[in-house]
């Protein structure tokens, strides 16, 4: 696990060299504390062209009991020129939670979808969305969500019932399209169809919260989240 907080990077450039990187095809887990909303993240980076990425953030909660569903917080951040960006929680297209967001002007728009077939997703009741009072905005050149999900790690696939292990790394699918969905505003908004989709494996333990549900009251959602949230914030 890599830690990059400005004050260890920064140190790091200072002793020089760094130590070779290991030519492995494993999980390259980033962990990120994202100042604005104080949750602990594992990053992962998505190419959406040659130069630009997306880069998906999740947020888990740490002490998530064996076998228990769990909410996590997802922050997507991605260029202007990103019209819609898509994470597959369960790595491929059909039959899994699909999140679909996109700008609308200063604010987001998180959609939960899922799809029967490598045809346009319907909306899905299986994943819920609470944006987080902080980290929903759009400048110059990015916009960036920032919202809780219950219903993104576990669900009934092709094969039975799936949950994502929070302890573990997996490979999760994601797709962008350039142009943007025609009813920004909206969750059920129709969107057009994927430019680029590739998958990406993602390090989940890298990115646990001992203050899961605290961090949440602190971002405007007091609900307490799925599972327990005693275990949760010791
Ligand atoms: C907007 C409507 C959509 C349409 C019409 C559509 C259509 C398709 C088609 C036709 C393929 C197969 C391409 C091939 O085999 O050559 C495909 C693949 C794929 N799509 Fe979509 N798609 C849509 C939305 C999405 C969304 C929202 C996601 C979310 C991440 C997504 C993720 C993927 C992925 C990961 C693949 C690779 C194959 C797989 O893993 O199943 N798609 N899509
Ligand atoms: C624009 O927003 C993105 C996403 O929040 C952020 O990473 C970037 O630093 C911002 N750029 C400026 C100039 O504020
Ligand atoms: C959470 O866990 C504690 C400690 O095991 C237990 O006492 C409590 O009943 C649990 N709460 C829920 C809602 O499951
Ligand atoms: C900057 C910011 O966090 N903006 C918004 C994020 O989304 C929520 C819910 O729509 C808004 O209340 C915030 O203002």
């Amino acid at each position: 696990m890599r830690s990059v907080f400005g004050i260890v990077a920064l140190a790091g450039l200072a002793v020089g060299r760094p130590a070779p990187e290991p030519l492995l095809l494993e999980a390259r887990a980033v962990t990120v504390v994202d100042q604005e909303t104080g949750f602990t993240f594992s990053e992962t980076k998505a190419a959406a062209t040659l130069s630009a990425n997306i880069v998906f953030r999740i947020a888990t909660p740490a002490n998530v009991p064996a076998g228990q569903p769990y909410d996590i917080v997802l922050q997507v951040v991605a260029p202007n020129s990103v019209g819609w960006a898509g994470l597959a929680w369960g790595g491929s297209m059909v039959r899994n939670p699909l999140t679909v967001s996109y700008a609308n002007g200063q604010r987001t728009t998180v959609s939960a979808r899922w799809a029967t077939g490598h045809s346009t997703p319907q909306a899905y009741s299986g994943a819920t969305f609470t944006l987080l009072s902080k980290g929903n905005k759009s400048n110059g050149t990015h916009w960036q969500l920032t919202a809780k999900c219950t219903g993104c790690t576990t669900w009934t696939g092709s094969s039975g019932a799936v949950r994502i292990d929070p302890r573990d790394s997996k490979r999760l699918g994601y797709a962008c399209a350039a142009a943007k969905p025609s009813n920004p505003s909206s969750p059920t908004s129709s969107i057009p169809v994927h430019d680029v989709y590739n998958y990406i494996t993602h390090d989940f333990s890298a990115g646990a919260n001992a203050n899961f549900a605290a961090l949440l009251t602190q971002n405007g959602i007091s609900e307490v989240p799925t599972g327990n949230a005693t275990l949760f914030d010791n």
